[in-house]
């Protein structure tokens, strides 16, 4: 009996899937590659369901024989595995970035003297119209918290951008750039505590209160699915810190990050003098341990941030103070600096991973902005958070539109720097 490959993530099953292991029966028995988290995250977002959620699914359609994990986006290493007599595929990889997987593909199969069958794509319904409409449904608190973890074992680096209202929340769930290596996107969302007090006009002292902070939050999560990292501040005193891990859980959000800070709190990237005192090792790891007693899941991350660096003390502090809050029961280290040659935060983490390999580490770049993503992975940077760009972005946009308007009282001239009230109101979901 002949054999046909047909690649799957197998997230959404539709009419379109159907179709396509219908007509691959017509040819063989089906053998379903069933793409793995790892393969998929690497150019596209995070499926919805597991891998063995959805091998349960696809194992039990009509037509499929048997089903294999696709442990790349690219079909080759499988093809050279089970060497099908054919492989099936839509038509749609004809044009756009899997043209060059669909030469190099047919190039195998005629080597191998095999078939490439192509059908149809199935226009409307597909998975990427279907995608699009979950997302419009949103999620669920359970599985967007789990993402984050999820996100961790599969993929490095883990991208994250700020967040500061429902608009910059949408624009981060939905942004895509194709790239050679495939279509990049942000993993999730940074709760910033700057940036959440400065769209207020409020400085970032640790006065904006979380039920405050959790109400803005609220906006974000009706409108995302993607996972959410809170910035905590010091965390308050541990008794307030276990409720807030415990209303943060609650409503989904993947992690908190606490500092190691004591007194008047003010922003960590705030001048150039030393302008903080930290808290005791056995104090913060306290904290740390009772948060995590606190949490109910054991998906929900507490995160602890060494401000050793910011408050002038050197490497070996931190790497003193990293080494107890792990112990203290930390699921991932934040290292912050305002250096900005880097060489500070390089030598933590190339120490640190040295004696952790399995333990986060999470990099906020904002001063040490000439590493790309790549040089900070090579570091050992697990998480790579963009803390504050949504919000400095949108101030020159907002003050060269209200200076335009001033400038030739009226707004003619500043409707170019604007998007079109159509393009608004197509960009919320279910706006249209
Ligand atoms: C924030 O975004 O509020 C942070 C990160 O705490 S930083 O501003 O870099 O300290
Ligand atoms: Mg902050």
């Amino acid at each position: 009996m002949k054999t046909v490959y047909l690649g799957l993530s197998g997230d959404i099953i539709h009419p379109g899937i159907i179709n396509i292991i219908k007509e691959a029966s017509k040819h063989g028995e089906v053998i379903v590659g069933l793409l793995t988290d790892s393969a998929i995250a690497s150019h596209k977002r995070l499926p919805y369901l597991t891998w063995e959620q959805r091998f349960n699914v696809v194992e039990n359609i009509k037509g499929v024989c048997k089903v294999v994990p696709q442990e790349e986006w690219s079909y080759i290493p499988n093809l050279k595995k089970y060497k099908p007599n054919a492989i099936i595929h839509g038509d749609d990889w004809k044009s756009g970035h899997l043209s060059k997987e669909r030469e190099e593909v047919i190039a195998l199969m005629k080597e191998m003297g095999g078939q490439v069958i192509e059908i149809p794509y199935t226009k409307g319904v597909n998975s990427s119209a279907l995608n699009e409409a979950m997302r419009s449904l949103g999620t669920t608190p359970d599985i967007r918290l789990k993402t984050l973890r999820r996100l961790i074992q599969i993929k490095k680096p883990i991208r994250i951008m700020e967040a500061h209202s429902g608009i910059s929340a949408l624009i981060i769930e939905n942004i895509e750039v194709e790239k050679k290596d495939g279509v990049h996107s942000f993993d999730g969302i940074w709760s910033s505590s700057l940036t959440d007090s400065a769209s207020k006009g409020k400085p970032d002292i640790e006065a904006v209160d979380l039920t405050t902070r959790l109400l803005d939050l609220a906006n974000i999560l009706e409108c995302t699915t993607k996972p959410i990292i809170f910035d905590g501040d010091t965390g308050g005193k541990p008794e307030h810190f276990v409720f807030t891990v415990r209303t943060l859980e609650r409503n989904g959000i993947s992690a908190v990050i606490i500092e190691d800070k004591i007194g008047l709190k003010k922003n960590s990237l705030f001048g150039t003098e030393v302008n903080q005192e930290l808290a005791s090792i056995e104090e913060f790891s306290e904290k740390l341990s009772a948060g995590k007693r606190a949490q109910v899941t054991k998906d929900f991350m507490i995160i602890a941030r060494l401000e050793s660096l910011i408050a002038g003390m050197p490497v070996s502090d931190a790497l003193e103070r990293a080494r107890a809050y792990v112990t203290a029961g930390a699921d991932g280290i934040m290292i912050h600096s305002k250096e900005k040659s880097g060489d500070d935060i390089k030598e933590f983490c190339q120490k640190f991973r040295a004696e952790y390999t399995g333990i986060p580490i999470i990099l906020v770049p904002t001063t040490y902005n000439h590493f790309t993503e790549e040089e900070l992975t090579s570091w050992g940077a697990t998480i790579i958070i963009y803390a504050n760009h949504m919000l400095r972005s949108s101030y020159p946009a907002m003050k060269n539109t209200a200076e335009s308007i001033l400038t030739n009282e009226r707004s003619l001239e500043a409707d170019k720097l604007c998007m079109s009230i159509q393009e608004i109101i197509e960009l919320i979901p279910g706006g249209k």
